[in-house]
């Protein structure tokens, strides 16, 4: 692949975006790489936990490739809205837990890529913006839906009516990461923590990211019956016996993913 970095260590799958010199700019080639490498981890049983960051210590991902939109027509910046929303909702659909590492500039559809994964933890470098208002367009890749349930209508206009630039500090104050560390570590801290949900139960965890999921997008009643089938599938599981046994056993559970 030209843009996307694939590495696999232990059970940890990491993608970088790898296009530093438009620091990380998500051009359509990119996406379709995405779309590609998300559709192989899906089904991947070697892959309990990923990893997405970009390449350098710069930028996370600047947003669309500006280049690129310039000169879309309505039919077309429709049909790339409609193709951004279909990849990011792939990143957030896949059954393993996902995890931002966020290394710099988190603009516009980078920000909305970070939004799409489960978990975000930012190095003190990181800058934050929708600055699409400033572009003359509004976030197309899904960000003015996922923000709005992460942060409330009120961040949520603030951010993106404003366009404003916030720290990764005040990023954390709103609740949109979940953990700031010092320049350059955000992707060993994010290692650190993959490795952690590596060693849980993988069927538990994708029934409780589906579950979270699910809420978000349909009303309280259906998600509770939905909770409710996801928690019962668990028993179906080796895994859920190894938990309940291990606890009253008092030992340390082995998770087989079975
Ligand atoms: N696209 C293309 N190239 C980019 C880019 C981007 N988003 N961001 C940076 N670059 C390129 C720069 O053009 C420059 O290239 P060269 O001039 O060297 O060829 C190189 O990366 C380095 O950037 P700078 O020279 O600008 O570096 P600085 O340190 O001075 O500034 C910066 C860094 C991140 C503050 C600045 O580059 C910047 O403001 N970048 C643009 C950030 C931005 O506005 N991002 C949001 C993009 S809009 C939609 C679908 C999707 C979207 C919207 C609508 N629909 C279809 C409805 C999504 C929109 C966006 O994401």
């Amino acid at each position: 692949m030209a843009y996307i970095l694939v590495k696999k260590e232990e059970q940890v799958t990491t993608l970088t975006f790898n296009r530093p010199e438009a620091l990380n700019a998500i051009n359509t080639e990119m996406l379709l790489e995405l779309e590609n490498v998300l559709d192989t981890i899906a089904t991947d049983p070697n892959t309990r936990v990923v990893i997405v960051t970009g390449a350098g210590e710069k930028a996370f991902i600047a947003g669309a490739d500006i280049k690129e939109m310039l000169p879309l027509s309505p039919e077309e910046a429709f049909k790339f809205s409609c193709y951004g929303q279909h990849v990011l909702q792939k990143l957030t659909d896949l059954p393993q837990p996902v995890i931002a590492a966020i290394n710099g500039y988190a603009l516009g559809g980078g920000c909305e890529l970070a939004l799409a994964c489960d978990l975000r933890i930012a190095s003190a470098n990181a800058v934050f913006s929708q600055p699409e208002v400033s572009l003359g367009v509004i976030p197309g890749f899904g960000g003015t839906q996922r923000l709005t349930q992460l942060l409330g209508i009120a961040k949520a206009k603030e951010l993106i009516l404003t366009g404003k630039k916030i720290t990764a500090d005040e990023a954390y104050s709103l609740g949109l990461v979940h953990k700031v560390v010092a320049y350059g570590l955000a992707q060993s801290a994010a290692y650190e923590w993959a490795v952690n949900l590596a060693n849980l139960a993988p069927f538990a965890l994708t029934q409780a990211k589906q579950a979270i999921n699910y809420n978000a997008q349909l009303l309280l009643e259906q998600g509770l019956q939905a909770e409710a089938s996801y928690f019962s599938a668990c028993f179906a599981t080796a895994d859920q016996k190894e938990g309940m046994e291990s606890f009253l056993a008092k030992r340390k559970p082995v998770f087989t993913g079975k």
